[in-house]
């Protein structure tokens, strides 16, 4: 008798299913735009869930490939990335991933059409997306820097699409001193008698090797300790037969996942660089791509949770246990509900943030949105972060036994996610950096307020209000919190910080999907939507407690 073989779930066209992010879309573009965005939304979809789709999972095995030395000696540090990767950067350049932000054909809402091919292109691109997202960060830094000499050079080759001209740039930052303590970077910057600089020392943690560009971090001879100390350095990295310049690789991480991402330690040796906006002050110049890259991080947080649900979705209907496909099972439903509501909440999120950027960019932001996109960004990314691991862990476990095996493909959408808490900005940093965020700029809280605020305006329907209503009391509190604990001990705020900002981050999340259920109530008479936020509502989000700095240092430090 032939054995029971169990059908693998399988995906469409992943823009044509994607009900929520087709609805918002419906919300922020009028009726005009949308329609001509619609077709490269469609077509990422199907290439999302085909020919790429299927590529990454023949390519599974397949890992960047670091060779030293060539057979007669030559040091040449050749890294081969995989056949998705290739087709990857083709298809980054010509469906515009970058450039589409910085052609602004849609004014401040080409960022939400960029984010939504990204969104839809990242989970099937093996983390393409890693080195997209250090360009886009390059361009703005560099467009941000005013040096006309580096913006002339580099900016229309990171905006291409043509692949022939394409650039990814690099952002090498962490050193073995830390990733979040940047202002203890070891690499020091010579100049040189021509005029440009020269950097010695190493870099940790280096995602985009195969760029041909970097922004790196580096003190000038004789400045002093710290970020103020460091200056922000631009590298070309290849010469013109493509050969590394003065750049040794020393190895490719051992990593958890993002496993096709020729993540590498590098050995600086005299690399030749130009310093992009004076010789200090390099952490707070490096800031506009931190916050981009940030800005993807929370982009690719929500479409691999899309992706988990749209396998475990799908999955569900086509898996039969105990008399019945696992999409009639009340129970398994209640997992599959919790899933899209916590999808949705985060796109929501970060899509807001995505707007935010496109705003204040295109100088089109109001006072309240440029003062709210400093701190919507990093409660983006750590918001989203966490949520992301999070799905994907449970959309595993709606697999049984088959999403902990390895050629199902499945673990990676674990493995994957559980970088984006970690990499640019842990959880723990980022919940400093909102602090730090509101600290600058003191209208920055009373402006989320008044967005959540106006968002709940146009909520009409009573069980959407009800839940606003909690929300927006949850940030008030939170507020509250933070006034009193601060004149209290600043310590017992940093204690505090990640509750803090999980509670903004998580109530902004359920503001944002009443406003758009009530949307998709009126526009389409969907209450999915609506659900979802109700649904989200059952979850946590006011997760602010009294501080107890004293009984947390016993038992976090527990010793025997
Ligand atoms: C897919 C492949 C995956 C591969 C695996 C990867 C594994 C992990 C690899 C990594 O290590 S990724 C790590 C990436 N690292 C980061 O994202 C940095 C995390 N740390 C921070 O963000 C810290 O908060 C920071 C480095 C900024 C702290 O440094 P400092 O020197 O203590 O900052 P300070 O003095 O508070 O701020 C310096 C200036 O920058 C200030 O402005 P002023 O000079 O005007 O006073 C700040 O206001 C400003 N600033 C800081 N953060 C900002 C910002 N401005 C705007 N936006 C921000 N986000």
């Amino acid at each position: 008798m032939k054995p029971f073989n169990q059908p693998p779930p399988d995906l469409g066209n992943q823009y044509d299913d994607d009900r929520a992010l087709k609805q918002y879309l419906a919300r922020v573009f009028d009726q005009d735009a949308l329609a001509t965005i619609e077709p490269s939304l469609h077509e990422m979809g199907e290439l999302a869930g085909g020919e790429l789709y299927r590529l990454m999972l023949d390519d599974r095995l397949n890992e960047p490939v670091l060779t030293h030395f060539d057979a007669w000696g030559n040091r040449i540090d050749q890294i081969e990335v995989s056949p998705l990767w290739k087709r990857a950067e083709i298809l980054a350049a010509e469906k515009g991933l970058v450039a589409t932000a910085y052609e602004a054909k849609h004014g401040a809402l080409s960022r939400v059409h960029q984010f939504a091919l990204v969104y839809l292109f990242g989970p099937s691109s093996d983390v393409y997306t890693c080195p997209l997202a250090m360009t886009d960060g390059a361009t703005r830094t560099l467009l941000s820097s005013g040096n006309q000499a580096l913006i002339d050079r580099a900016v229309p080759r990171l905006t291409s699409r043509d692949p022939e001209t394409f650039w990814t740039s690099g952002q090498w930052m962490t050193e073995s001193t830390g990733g979040s303590d940047v202002g203890r970077s070891e690499t020091i910057a010579h100049p040189a008698e021509d005029g440009t600089w020269r950097l010695e020392g190493r870099k940790w943690f280096t995602s985009a090797t195969t760029s041909q560009m970097a922004l790196t971090l580096a003190r000038p001879e004789g400045n002093g300790p710290g970020g103020r100390g460091l200056a922000l350095f631009y590298v070309e990295t290849r010469d013109d037969a493509g050969r590394l310049r003065d750049i040794e690789v020393l190895r490719l991480k051992d990593k958890l996942g993002t496993r096709k991402v020729p993540t590498a330690e590098l050995f600086l040796r005299h690399t030749e660089a130009t310093p992009v906006d004076g010789t200090d002050s390099g952490v707070r110049k490096i800031t506009p791509m931190l916050n981009i890259t940030r800005t993807w991080n929370a982009i690719c947080s929500v479409s691999g949770m899309r992706r988990a649900v749209a396998l475990a979705r799908d999955y569900a209907a086509r898996r039969v246990a105990f008399g019945a496909p696992l999409s009639e099972k009340p129970l398994h439903l209640e997992t599959l509900a919790w899933l899209q509501a916590e999808t949705e909440g985060a796109l929501q999120l970060a899509f807001f943030t995505v707007e935010l950027l496109g705003k204040t960019e295109q100088g089109t932001a109001t006072e309240t949105e440029q003062a709210l996109l400093r701190l919507a960004t990093p409660l983006a990314k750590l918001t989203t972060g966490k949520q992301a691991v999070a799905v994907a862990s449970e959309a595993l476990e709606c697999f049984g036994g088959a999403g902990y095996v390895e050629d199902t493909g499945l673990p990676m959408l674990l493995r994957d996610a559980q970088v984006l808490p970690i990499w640019e900005g842990t959880t723990n940093v980022l919940s400093l950096d909102t602090l730090r965020a509101l600290s600058r700029d003191h209208g920055a809280f009373t402006a989320l307020a008044e967005i959540a605020a106006e968002a709940l305006a146009e909520v009409t329907d009573e069980e959407l209000k009800a839940v606003g209503a909690r929300a927006s009391k949850a940030i008030a509190g939170a507020g509250e919190w933070l006034v009193a604990t601060m004149g209290a001990d600043p310590l017992d705020v940093e204690a505090g910080a990640r509750r803090f900002a999980l509670t903004l981050g998580r109530s902004l999340e359920l503001v944002l999907l009443a406003r758009q259920g009530q949307h998709a109530l009126d526009a389409f008479e969907d209450p999915r939507t609506k659900l979802a936020a109700l649904r989200f509502a059952q979850e946590p989000f006011d997760l602010v407690r009294a501080p107890a700095r004293e009984r947390t240092r016993l038992l976090a430090m527990d010793r025997l």
